[in-house]
């Protein structure tokens, strides 16, 4: 309880820090600092009891007060929204599309453009300048990578339409009316400090990892890479290789497969970046006869925790999944809400998550100094996940 209090009183001083104009984009190195935030996004919530029922977010997905279809207040006027997405490239990704077509659908008030960038930054900046030329009421942006961004939402910007930034993070711009997503560096730290516990706890002395990243220049990867590495690095793990699987399936097969022939009975802990790399990795240390997750050779650690993560989880493939909440939709429409109504919205508002493992060895791990819950998966959670 105390914690959770410390931590609210934290959030509101980083809002008022952003009001005040002391903070810029909500770039991951805020995270260093152990900034409140952090905390947050995956604080003590899960000992309410929500670990998966969605309640953070599912609260307005198809609520009652957008369905009148009337999303601009009364006013019977319909909005339309632009949203360029990253791509397809996963089953994270294809949670966040489907809760901003839920949440913005005809039936709710809302004409959606939808672009799906396909993982091209190019595209993803002309998709934007469509929807200047469309003249739509708001851009949604989940940006594929976190820079080069000032021209275009500039552009926005002299055209007058506000910009809501959702999941990954621009690191180059504040042009934009608020952000909503999660904090990576928290992950890739909640990851270390798992690890570290778990080790301890079983008796393991070595840490020789291989990383599977993400997508290259998204802060995804960034954060990800940067929260586990400062672990390893103060327990002097050893990190053999770090190299991109692109967050999707057969890019982690193909990493792993290069991994196996290269450092072969070297290594006894492999962390992937999402949910998918982790699939490819099991698929191709399974065709070398390698023996992964609980209780076996090699260590499995994922991010995401999407429904078919938390199925590897329990079934013991996958030691621990590291949540990251797609579902920002009813939030970005509180934003919208919150403009339509004359109001400023935050301009940081960050996702409830929570990490996920097999074993009930470890009830929490300290991230950030704050200690943090661990929830082993059961099938009530994997059904209630997205
Ligand atoms: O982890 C991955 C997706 O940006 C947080 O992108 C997101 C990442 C997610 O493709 O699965």
């Amino acid at each position: 309880m105390k914690k959770k209090i410390v931590s609210l009183m934290m959030c509101a001083a980083v809002t008022a820090a952003f009001m005040t104009g002391c903070g810029s984009s909500p770039s991951n190195s805020s995270s260093a600092d152990g900034d409140a935030s952090n905390g947050d996004a995956a604080d003590g919530d899960a000992s309410d009891g929500d670990a998966a029922d969605g309640d953070a977010s599912d609260g307005d997905a198809a609520d009652g007060d957008a369905s009148d279809g009337d999303a601009a207040g009364g006013s019977g006027e319909t909005l339309t929204i632009g949203f360029a997405q990253v791509g397809h490239e996963s089953d994270w990704r294809t949670a966040s599309t489907k809760s901003c077509q839920d949440v913005f659908s005809a039936d709710n008030g809302y004409d959606l453009q939808f672009v799906d960038c396909d993982n091209d930054p190019a595209a993803q900046i002309e998709a934007i300048r469509g929807f200047i030329q469309q003249a739509v009421d708001y851009i949604i942006v989940d940006p594929i990578v976190s820079t080069g961004w000032d021209t275009v939402l500039t552009e926005c910007e002299d055209a007058g339409i506000p910009v809501i930034v959702i999941d990954r993070t621009i690191d180059d711009s504040d042009k934009y009316v608020s952000w909503v997503g999660s904090n990576f560096k928290t992950e890739g730290l909640a990851a270390g400090e798992w690890l570290k516990a778990y080790t301890d706890n079983k008796g393991i002395s070595e840490v020789n990892a291989l990383v599977i990243e993400g997508s290259t220049g998204s802060s995804a990867t960034i954060g990800r890479t940067d929260g586990f590495k400062e672990i390893a690095d103060a327990n002097r793990w050893k990190i053999l290789d770090s190299q991109s699987g692109d967050f999707t399936e057969a890019g982690g097969q193909e990493v792993m497969e290069s991994y196996i022939k290269s450092y072969e009975g070297q290594f006894n802990v492999v962390i992937c970046q999402n949910d998918n790399e982790a699939f490819g990795a099991m698929t191709a240390m399974k065709n070398a006869g390698i023996e992964y997750g609980v209780g076996k050779d090699v260590i499995l650690i994922s991010f995401d925790a999407c429904t078919a993560g938390l199925e590897k989880v329990m079934s013991g493939d996958i030691n621990a999944d590291f949540e990251c909440n797609p579902l920002a939709a009813p939030d970005v429409e509180k934003v919208i809400k919150q403009i339509q109504n004359g109001e400023t919205p935050e301009k940081e508002v960050y996702m409830t998550e929570h990490w996920f493992v097999n074993e009930d060895v470890l009830s929490s791990i300290t991230v950030n100094g704050e200690e943090q819950e661990l929830t082993v998966v059961t099938q009530e959670i994997i059904d209630a996940q997205y």
